[in-house]
């Protein structure tokens, strides 16, 4: 038997007094997962009430964590997951590296960036879940203006909404980025896409024309290298495999778009980049297997490079 929805209210009420910021989203929290799961009637007017709650104390807590927020990068790129709340972004997190990371059917289970790094054809990317972008972030309601500083300074941004969600949620989440004057190079990530009813991702299209969109569900292995190989992309960054004395190394190096054999080179050693004649090519850049090429030639993602001096 449940408790009774006034005793619950009481009760939730009492544990929820004198507890703020981080503490009192917690015990928010831990009273939804106690809090029987109707769809209607008072036990849902509860839930409504306590999700409110989660956004006041965010709003008030905002400003005590506003200089704690900062990600140190890693890793060759960083990108950035963006959108409403409970879209699963945390989850892809969890099924694209090895971090554990607090996933839960409400909105607002995470409340600062987080960090994950996973590695992508062979080089280390990090991911970074930016939470709860509410509207007027961008005046710094809900700490946006910390959350925005860190989208500011990633590679590219991974719009993330629901496969089967509301249009208008991610919209107001990139007024907001708009109004932050921010601009990556970006794609939408259609989530929990096994829920996904026909004519949905054609919607998502239609209604975010600028940004290709990747349906993902983390029950989906396949959906999962669609995702890894679109945040590649995006990153716009080239992958060389390095080749001596005949043989290829199997992790790649991560270089700039348009970096030439010198930038290879220079990767390799400072000094090599200063004396090296040119270089042999295998991939698309080269003509034919083992081109000799000069200093200045362009790589392309996938390209083997061997240094010639
Ligand atoms: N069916 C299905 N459910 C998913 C998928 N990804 C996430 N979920 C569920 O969606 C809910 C929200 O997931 P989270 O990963 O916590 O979402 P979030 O966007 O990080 O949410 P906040 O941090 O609260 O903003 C959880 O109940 C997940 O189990 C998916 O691919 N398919
Ligand atoms: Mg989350």
């Amino acid at each position: 038997m449940p408790m009774p929805h006034r005793t619950f209210a009481q009760v939730a009420k009492r544990r929820l007094t004198g507890k703020e910021g981080r503490e009192r989203i917690r015990e928010v929290h831990a009273l939804l997962d106690e809090l029987p799961d109707y769809r209607n009637g008072p036990y849902a007017d509860l839930r409504k009430w306590l999700m409110s709650e989660i956004e006041d104390s965010r709003v008030r807590s905002s400003a005590i964590h506003r200089d704690s927020i900062a990600v140190r990068r890693e890793g060759a790129a960083q990108i950035a997951l963006v959108g409403p709340p409970n879209v699963g972004k945390s989850s892809l997190l969890q099924a694209l590296s090895p971090i554990q990371i607090k996933t839960g059917d409400y909105p607002f289970t995470t409340l600062r960036p987080v960090p994950a790094l996973t590695r992508i054809g062979g080089v280390l990317v990090q991911l970074v879940e930016i939470p709860g972008l509410i509207a007027g972030a961008a005046e710094d309601r809900g700490g946006g203006r910390a959350l925005l500083g860190v989208l500011r300074s990633t590679d590219a941004i991974v719009y993330c909404l629901r496969a089967a969600g509301d249009v208008h949620e991610l919209e107001v989440v990139l007024a907001e980025v708009v109004a932050a004057g921010i601009d990556k190079p970006a794609f939408l990530a259609a989530t929990r896409a096994d829920e996904a009813e026909e004519g949905d991702l054609t919607r998502l299209a239609k209604a975010f024309p600028a940004l290709e969109v990747v349906p993902v569900s983390i029950l989906d292995e396949a959906s999962l290298d669609d995702f890894r190989a679109a945040a590649w992309r995006s990153t716009g960054l080239v992958r060389v495999y390095l080749r001596v004395a005949g043989s290829v190394d199997e992790e790649p190096v991560a270089l700039q778009p348009g970096a030439t054999v010198t930038d290879v080179a220079d990767l390799v050693h400072h000094e090599l980049g200063a004396t090296l004649s040119g270089a042999r090519v295998w991939g698309s850049s080269a003509r034919f297997d083992g081109q000799r090429v000069g200093r200045e030639h362009a790589i392309h993602d996938g390209d083997v490079v061997e240094i010639v001096h």
